[in-house]
């Protein structure tokens, strides 16, 4: 495949990239620092707007050949990525866990995402099925078909820096689309990591460089993606208030949105819970991850019977928590991102205690041997009232917040009592609960599990949520239709022109 793009600048810093180049126009840099130990890791060079505008216009030229291969061919393609990322499982999870601060199961639990959703785009590949309607008119044949949008962007987050990509780019590239993923600028290595890793899939296929972008850089970067009328879609994962900047701006140029935003999930524990696995699940939801998922278990809505019960049995769980650093194995939690996540934990704690919160479990921050990074803190459990303006928001650390309740209805207003709509979950045994938990007047959270936590949903549902969670969903069942146009075409293989409504248009 001849080089779309002009002989680039090599670099031993890496920035833009469109599939099988790096390059850069100017020494603006990001360094990236590990959570884990504090070291400086590398530095990667920040795109401009003029590297951007390249990209654009490269992916633009990819599209216009890759929207012609057949689809089931594009999942081959898609397929030997998946078996890339098999091959570098070990290597990248050590990286994700490294830049990132997850622990090592989770790190490599992340490129298991990866390699599933790749599975699953294989199998999509040829099932981009459009339906056939029955025309109210006479030798006509009326149906629908999916066509491939174009350019594809993906702003996504630094916990989950290198799944959630996939989830967005894998289905997008058997759609037809091709990508520009921007990272989060805490994490640019894992993702370039992960586009040097499709590379010679990429290459070894012929594929036109383009249909795999990377920019790098911060807010302005995820602003030119979410201003720009060439990029069909804008795929945004983050917090709550970028995405209503990118929805608001994408939607000022009718541009289309897919947003997965904050959540501020809840587990109900009914008296009718079984709490040998209720327990494991919330201190799981809580605190893995150190509680930045936009799936982590941050409310507890306890029946005020086994309430005293719980406590004891939470504050023995979260005894035998270990903390430190993740990539060794038996550690549950390792650190936050940065020292800006832990004064907002610092916040939160403050503001519990000026509200008048007790803590089950106290928090605190962590330092000396170990702990040198300034990042590690303390999970913890405070009691809480719902409507506390710091209990409505979304704060990225290990904080549970626990509520009683006296009836179903009650949990159900407490849990639906917050502007996020992500995850949900109820432990019950009683069959009743369950349905009326599942129910149209139930959970109003794109999530709603019954004994089964918050966190960790499979790859094979859509993943979203509502309210203020910004109601995108990625990943499984039908979110592929959202990578594509779709267009109802009837044809007519008659004689005569009736019109449709019974309309008689006589000339
Ligand atoms: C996220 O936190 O952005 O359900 C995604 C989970 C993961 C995905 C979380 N599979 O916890």
């Amino acid at each position: 495949m001849e080089n779309i793009l002009p002989v680039p600048q090599q670099s031993s810093k890496p920035g833009t990239s469109t599939g099988q180049q790096f390059w850069h126009s100017s020494d603006k840099t990001i360094d990236s620092y590990s959570p884990v130990d504090g070291k400086f890791i590398a530095r990667v060079y920040a795109s401009t707007r003029a590297d951007y505008d390249r990209v654009v216009e490269t992916a633009q030229a990819a599209f216009l050949q890759w929207r012609l291969v057949p689809a089931p061919k594009r999942g081959d393609i898609v397929r030997q990525m998946g078996d890339q990322f098999r091959l570098y499982k070990n290597d990248l999870g050590r990286l994700v866990s490294y830049e990132m601060g997850k622990s090592l199961q989770e790190g490599l639990g992340e490129v298991q995402e990866i390699i599933d959703i790749c599975d699953f785009a294989v199998g999509q590949s040829r099932q981009l099925y459009g339906l056939t309607m029955h025309s109210e008119r006479p030798a006509h044949r009326m149906y629908e078909q999916y066509h491939p949008l174009g350019v594809v962007g993906i702003i996504s987050a630094f916990n989950f820096p290198v799944a959630v990509w996939s989830w967005n780019a894998m289905l997008a590239f058997v759609c037809g689309d091709v990508c520009i993923w921007k990272p989060s600028e805490k994490t640019p290595l894992t993702a370039l990591a992960c586009q040097q890793i499709i590379q010679d899939v990429l290459r070894n296929n012929d594929v036109p460089e383009g249909v795999s972008c990377l920019v790098t850089g911060g807010r302005d970067a995820g602003e030119w993606l979410a201003r720009d009328p060439r990029v069909a879609l804008v795929s945004a994962t983050g917090s709550t208030r970028m995405g209503k900047a990118v929805g608001v701006a994408v939607a000022e140029r009718m541009g289309r949105s897919l947003l997965e935003l904050g959540g501020n999930n809840a587990i109900i524990v009914s008296p009718h819970a079984d709490l040998d696995i209720a327990i494991p699940a919330i201190v799981f939801g809580a605190v893995g991850t150190a509680g930045q998922r936009c799936t982590t278990t941050r409310r507890l809505i306890v029946h005020e019977s086994i309430l005293p019960e719980l406590r004891t049995r939470l504050a023995r769980a979260y005894a035998q928590l270990h903390i430190g650093d993740p990539l060794e194995m038996g550690i549950h939690v390792g650190p936050l991102i940065d020292k800006e996540a832990v004064t907002n934990y610092q916040k939160a704690i403050t503001e519990i205690r000026a509200a008048g919160g007790t803590f089950i479990v106290e928090p605190g921050v962590l330092d000396g041997t170990g702990y040198e990074s300034g990042c590690y803190v303390k999970p913890c459990v405070a009691e809480a009232r719902n409507e506390w303006p710091v209990v409505q928001r979304e704060t990225f650390a290990p904080i549970l917040y626990v509520m009683s309740y006296r009836t179903i209805d009650e949990a159900i207003a407490l849990q639906n009592g917050v502007p996020q709509g992500l995850s949900s979950a109820i432990f019950t045994l009683n069959l009743r609960e369950a349905e009326q938990f599942l129910c149209v007047a139930g959970s109003d959270c794109g999530i709603a599990n019954v004994n089964i936590g918050t966190s960790g949903a499979e790859i094979g549902g859509a993943f979203g949520g509502e309210k203020e969670t910004g109601g995108g969903r990625e990943s499984g069942s039908d979110a592929w239709k959202a990578y594509m146009r779709r267009q109802t075409n009837t044809l007519n293989y008659g004689t005569t022109m009736p019109l449709a409504q019974g309309i008689t248009f006589e000339l």
